[in-house]
Parts: structure tokens; sequence; C-alpha cells
């Protein structure tokens, strides 16, 4: 774990100009993390501004403050740039201009984007991270909005404290957030519980073509760019498909690929349940995560995608078989 107490120092100290941001395909803890922070910075006075790639998903569009994400990339140049909930600014996949660049996450691995950077991979969600750091600055400041906005991405990123990394911390931390004013049904509600009928054709798109391989060890959905386009959803509304496959009995490692607009490139999320570490999957084609949720990016079309997500995945079990017996 990092010192916690050199990024707090760092942000006390700057009086520039401050980005934070997060990667591209943001969600609730990068979202979260990023408007908690951003409240907090603007209740010490701070010249502070947010920014990403793509667009808030619409179920985060109740946060506090959330239309006051910019879009990147941005003309203006940083004395401070913060990245969140992201194994370093490579995946915020635009540019940003900065004196100086640090780094608040809890992905494996990573980028050291500065001395001041605290990550901690233990932790349940980037939300844990940036709580820590918030009540070691000043507790007092942390109101219900910027409670609301922690709550958010720990509630989302633990896939509602159900993976693996859901730890004392992660419940201790909720039930402070509670104490906050936290609103827990009302935010799981406006979070899990406003899909437009699209979403849900889409769903039934994606679900029609689940392959189960391996003796029942791997399942896989996909979602061609005709079942986006055909339904009228939009790709973001793909967000917790992947867990339909992940809740088949005996699967071990579940995964959903995404045809991007390019149709060429595939957008991958592994999940796995607790037994093997699909953070190393993702791993052997660039991309990375967690132990039980990963993400990466492969080219080719959907067949040959699949037969070399399912080739890697049979290698991982095999071998973190081995390990774990
Ligand atoms: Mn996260």
């Amino acid at each position: 774990m990092d010192n916690i107490n050199k990024t707090v120092e760092r942000l006390k100290k700057e009086d520039g100009k401050i980005l934070l941001a997060t990667h591209h395909n943001p969600d609730g803890d990068g979202i979260g993390s990023m408007l908690a922070l951003y409240l907090f910075l603007k209740e010490k006075g701070k010249n502070v501004r947010m920014a990403m790639k793509d667009p808030v998903p619409h179920i985060y569009d109740f946060l506090p403050e959330v239309d006051r994400i910019e879009k990147l990339p941005l003309p203006d140049s940083f004395d401070l740039a913060v990245v969140l909930d992201a194994a370093g600014f490579y995946r915020v996949d635009a540019p940003v201009q900065a004196k100086e660049y640090m780094r608040i996450d809890h992905h494996i691995d990573g980028v050291q984007e500065s001395e001041n950077d605290y990550v901690d991979p233990e932790a349940a969600a980037t939300t844990v991270v940036v709580g820590r750091l918030l009540k070691e600055w000043d507790e007092n400041s942390i109101d219900h909005r910027i409670a609301t906005c922690l709550y958010t991405g720990l509630l989302t990123d633990t896939n509602s404290f159900r993976h693996n990394n859901v730890n004392e911390e992660a419940f201790e931390f909720a039930r402070y957030l509670v104490s906050k004013g936290v609103n827990p049904s009302q935010v799981a509600s406006l979070v899990f519980e406003r899909n437009k009928p699209a979403v849900i054709h889409l769903l039934n798109k994606a679900l029609s073509t689940l392959q189960i391989d391996y003796g029942g060890k791997i399942a896989s959905l996909s979602v061609r760019r005709e079942f986006i386009e055909g339904t009228g959803a939009s790709e973001e509304d793909t967000e917790g498909f992947v867990n339909f496959a992940r809740s088949l009995d005996g699967v071990e490692v579940a995964f959903i690929i995404i045809q991007k607009e390019d149709r060429k490139t595939w957008r991958v999320s592994l999940r796995g349940k607790g037994r093997i570490n699909v953070q190393k999957i993702a791993k052997r084609f660039g991309g990375g995560g967690h132990r039980d949720a990963a993400g990466c990016r492969i080219e080719g079309d959907e067949k040959t995608v699949k037969e070399k997500l399912i080739g890697a995945i049979k290698e991982e079990i095999e071998k973190q078989s081995k390990v774990s017996v």
C-alpha cells in the first residue's frame, strides 16, 4: 500500500488547476470516485475540473454534479492531473496535458504515474481508496452528496457486494456512508431499476448467443453491432449482461464480447467466481483488472475472437487449478 499522507499532502498543496479523469467506457466506480473527489476539492476551495472520453451512462445521471463532467480531449493544460479507477493515464484513451500526473486506484499492476500515487489492489473499489483519503484529510467535509457518489462506486464495482474483494472494510465503509446519509435502496433502485425496454430487447438477443464450453466451466455471450443498432439500445446498456453467463452452475469463467463500431474490435469483459483469476487472462491480451472482473480488447471476427479467448481460459483454468491444489 502506498503512503496515504503523501497523496493528501500533494493535493492540499496544489493551488493551480487540477483535472480529475477516469477511464474510457466509464463505470460507477470511476464516475463515483471522480465526483466525490471533485465535490470535496471544491469544498476545499480548489480549482478543479473533471473530464473523460465517453459520456456518462444514463444509470449514473442522478449523481450530483454529473453534468459538470467535460469531454476529453480538452484544449487546456493543467498543473496536476489525477486519474481515478484506472491502471494509468493510458486507460483514459485521450490525451491529457498536465505538469504533473497522479493515480488513485485499486487495479492490480498498472503504471506508476508519480511518487504520490495511492493504489491499493486489496480495496473493493476505488471509492474505498478515495474514502480513506477524504477521511484522512477532513472527515467532516464528507456530506451526503459525496457519500452517495462513494457508495455508488462501492455498490457497482463489487457487483452488489458479491465479488471476492468484498471484505470487512467494504462493509464498514458502506455502514459509514449510510451514517453520512446514503439511502442504499434508493441508490440501488436508481442504478439498477431504470432500464428502458430496448435494454431488455438487447439482453434477449445477447442471451440467445449463450455458448457453454469446457464441460460447463466456460460460458460466453456476444453482443453484435447489429443487436445494438436493431434494438435502439446503446453499448453502455450491456453493463452487467456478463453476469447472466456467470450465474450458471459450474461456470468458472464467464465472458461477454461486445462489437465496437469499427466492427473488427471486440471489447471483452471477463468474470470469475473467486477460483480462477481472470486478470491473468485479460493480461494475455494486453488488458487488466481484478481477480473476479477484468477486461481487454481483441480484433478479429466473432468466431476467432471467441476461440482465442476460450483457448486462453482453458490454459489458465488448467494452470491455476494445479497451483491451487
Ligand atoms: Mn474500480
